[in-house]
Order: structure tokens, then sequence, then C-alpha cells
């Protein structure tokens, strides 16, 4: 008895596995050459891949085929009007997927449902959640012509306004462009189309109450093959259902980005890229500009345009900044103030122009003989100041007559002889700008008064 069930335990999987035909199926399979239609854009039940009929329901068949030995061949058709057209005229003997229903029925017969799924609503992006279809009563929607959608919101729905396109891409088309307000069909066909590049805009907004039992549909004198295919059908496990399945769902989700997505997404990051770049580079070159212009007006806010030296402004800073030093620190600080004499004739004898070259050559012959530490500007006309920090009343003295002889003895170019009158004096307590300019004017003054040429001091 023990021996006996083992045996029977071991060959129930065997048997199970088996599928057991009636004599007249084995026979009808043996004798018929099955002539299978179908569509190829109904994807991912049908479609082609590498010029090869492929898809969930493609996968079914060649399963079922495989088990109970079918000789077949399958031919794909454009359209699902002509897949039914010869199913009814019987130039075709099966169809891989469909629902039955009652138009149907009339010319062809089913098998059992292999897959089940919900009919889906599609709309753009922009629109919110659908939660009852009759919600659509006033829009326009479209179905694949003949589908099995179309049957059943016609059926149910005879007032709503449907639209029938050729085949799902063309319906999904129409709701890109805004010519329908939703495109009604089965979820997975639907999900696995808005995932493409093409139908981005476009997403689920809300299921029918119907599902989708997908169905093979045979021609109606062949009811020998609807049993054989039900008993394969109740062979398939779940297993094999789960990995068709995850097979093509898998693909639907393939890669986040299509290879349109990422060469646009590239595109646009050069483009930014570029024009950061072009920016930066605009930018790099005002900034550029900015600097000469502000060098520039540096230059005019502190030297003078003829001479070169420091002009009247930059002398006035100068000399408050050295009042100030000398008055924290208790240092010396002395200034010669200079004149030229008699400069009104030199203008008068040989031009404004001369008189200006005079001007250069007179500043060029001071700046040798002074320290780099001293101040040397114009203070305006043929006036000068020098601003000697670190330095006694003595040394300013014994320096302006230094300069006072260097000009005397110097040969000018066109005019020969120049003279310059010297007004010295130092810093003392409580001294402001304008007391030690006011004393050091007075005495340059003095020297003018008493015969030019000459330096005095206080
Ligand atoms: P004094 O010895 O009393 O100083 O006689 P002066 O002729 O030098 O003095 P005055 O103030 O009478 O005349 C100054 C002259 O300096 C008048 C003006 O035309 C000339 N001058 C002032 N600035 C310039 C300049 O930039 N270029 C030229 N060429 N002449 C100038
Ligand atoms: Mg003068
Ligand atoms: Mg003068």
């Amino acid at each position: 008895m023990l021996r006996m069930i083992i045996i029977f335990a071991i060959l129930l999987p065997l048997y199970s596995d088996k599928i057991i035909l009636t004599k007249a199926e084995r026979e009808f399979i043996d004798s018929h050459y099955i002539k299978c239609e179908t569509t190829t854009t109904w994807q991912p039940f049908n479609t082609t891949k590498d010029g090869k009929l492929s898809g969930i329901a493609i996968d079914y068949w060649n399963i079922i085929k495989k088990q109970l030995h079918i000789k077949s061949y399958c031919t794909p058709v454009n359209s699902w009007s002509q897949v039914l057209y010869d199913i009814k005229n019987k130039k075709a003997d099966i169809s891989l997927c469909t629902a039955d229903t009652p138009d149907k029925r009339k010319y062809a017969v089913f098998t059992k449902p292999y897959v089940k799924y919900p009919i889906v609503i599609a709309t753009k992006n922009n629109v919110g959640f659908i939660s009852d279809i009759t919600l659509l009563k006033d829009k326009k929607i479209a179905v694949g012509k003949n589908y099995t959608s179309a049957q059943i919101l016609k059926e149910n729905y005879p007032n709503f306004h449907i639209i029938e396109a050729e085949n799902i891409d063309e319906a999904l088309k129409l709701l890109c462009q805004d010519k329908v307000y939703a495109v009604i069909d089965i979820l997975p066909v639907i999900a696995y189309k808005i995932n493409r590049y093409e139908f981005s805009s476009l997403k689920i907004s809300g299921k029918t109450p119907w599902n989708f039992n997908v169905k093979f549909m045979i021609r109606n004198d062949y009811g020998l093959l609807v049993s054989s295919i039900n008993k394969a059908i109740d062979n398939i496990t779940e297993d094999e259902k789960v990995r068709i399945y995850s097979k093509w769902i898998k693909i639907k989700q393939k890669g986040l980005y299509s290879t349109n997505d990422v060469f646009i997404i590239l595109f646009a990051f050069a483009i930014i890229v570029f024009l950061i770049l072009f920016y930066v580079g605009y930018l790099r070159k005002e900034i550029r500009k900015r600097k000469v212009l502000e060098s520039q007006l540096e230059r005019l806010a502190t030297f003078d345009k003829l001479t070169n030296i420091f002009n009247r402004y930059k002398m006035d800073l100068a000399l408050e900044e050295q009042i100030e030093i000398a008055k924290r620190y208790n240092r010396d600080l002395s200034i010669i103030f200079f004149d030229i004499d008699h400069f009104k004739l030199i203008n008068d004898d040989y031009g404004h122009k001369v008189g200006d070259i005079v001007l250069k050559e007179l500043t060029k012959l001071v700046e040798k003989s002074i320290r780099k530490s001293d101040i040397f500007g114009r203070w305006g006309g043929e006036e000068f100041l020098i601003i000697l920090p670190e330095t006694t009343k003595e040394e300013a003295i014994l320096l302006a007559e230094k300069l006072r002889k260097n000009i005397e003895n110097h040969k000018f170019k066109k005019i020969k002889i120049l003279t310059c009158s010297f007004g010295v004096t130092d810093y003392k307590k409580d001294d402001t700008f304008e007391t030690i300019i006011t004393r050091v004017d007075k005495k340059l003054y003095v020297a003018k008064k008493s015969g030019r040429n000459r330096v005095k001091y206080e």
C-alpha cells in the first residue's frame, strides 16, 4: 500500500503537467494548419520587435502552440477591422487577444480568458482625477476602431461622443492634439504607450467600471480548438504568467528617459553652459573696461594733465594728511611754494604753446632735484607746491635755494632764461591747512616784492 502511494506521488506531477485531449480534439489539431491573424500596434499585447511578432499575446500563443503541438503561422495585418473581417469570413482561424462581445459572438467563439486587466481613461497631464466615467458624458472620447473597449463603451453609454480612430496610436495622437478629451483602452496598453516619448504629455486619469478579459477568438466552426486551448490555458503555471508579465512591464519601465529625452536634456544643458560662459566672458570684458575707466578717472582726479605731476585736488589732500601726521607724531614737515617770474611775458613774447613747454620742462627739472618721498604738485597756473615730510625748515630752505639756482642756471629751450620766486615755511604748533598756506604764500609775495628770483622763509 505504502509503495503504491509513493509511486502515485511521483507520477502525479507528470500527469498534472500533461494536457489530456479527447480523441476528436487531437485529431482536429493534427489535421489542421491553423491560420492566425494579429495586428502589431496594440503594444504590449501585439507588436513587432526586430522584424518578429512579439508581445504578451504572442508569448501566450507560443506556449499554447507548443503544449498542444499546433501547426500554425501568424500573419500580421494593418487593422483590427481586417482581423474581424477575416475571422468572420473564415479566411483566418484564430486571433490572439480580444474580449467576447455579443456582436462578435455571431461569427466567432472564444476561449476562457488567459489574463484580465481593467479598462482605463487616458487624458492630458493637466486633467485631474476622473472618479466616474459619467463625467465624460459631454466630452469627445477616442477609441480604437472596433476595439473591445469601443464596443463596451458604446453598449453602456450609447449617447457618449465616441470617435473611432484607426488604432490606439491614432487615438492617442488626437488626444495629444487636443482634438479629443480622453482615450479609453486596456491598462497595459495605455501604460505602455504613455511611457513613450511622443505620448509623454498624457497620463492615466481614471478607471472605467469594466475589466477586459483577454481571450483567443476563433472562427465559430472550430469549437474543438476552443476546448483544447482552454485545457492548455489551465495548464499555464502562475510562474509562467508572472514571467510574461514582468518581461513586458520591464520594457514599459525601461529607462527613466528615452534616447530623445537624453538628447534634449544634453542639448539644453549645452545651451545653458554656453550661455553661462558667454555671460561670464561678457562680464569679464565689462569689468576690464570699467577698471580702465576707473583708473583713467583716478588719474584725472589726481594728476595734472599738462605736467603729469599731482594736481591741486591731490595736493590739498596730501597737505591735510601730512599736517595730521606731523601733529599726531610730532614730526617735522616743511613746504615750498614757488611761482614763475614774469611768466605772462613769456606767453606774450613766445606764445602760449611755448609757455606750456616751459611749464613741462620746469617740472622735469624740479622732479630731478627732490626726494621720492617729497610730494610735488601744480597748485595752479604757474604756481607749484612741494610738501616735504620729515624735513626741517633749514633743510627746506637749502632745497629751495638749490632749486632756485638750478632753474636760474638751466638753459630752457626757446626762452633760455627763467627764474622763480620761493616761499618756505615749516609746520608750527596748532597750524592748520589755511594758516600754513597763508604763511608760505605771504613769503612768496615778499620774495616777489623784494626783486624776484629769491627764497623767503618764516
Ligand atoms: P609774477 O612774476 O608777478 O608772478 O608775474 P607773472 O607774469 O608770472 O604773473 P601773472 O599772475 O601776472 O601772470 C601769470 C601768467 O601765467 C598768466 C597766464 O597766462 C600764465 N599761465 C597760467 N597758466 C598757464 C598755462 O597752463 N599755460 C601757459 N602757457 N600759461 C599759463
Ligand atoms: Mg602767479
Ligand atoms: Mg608768476
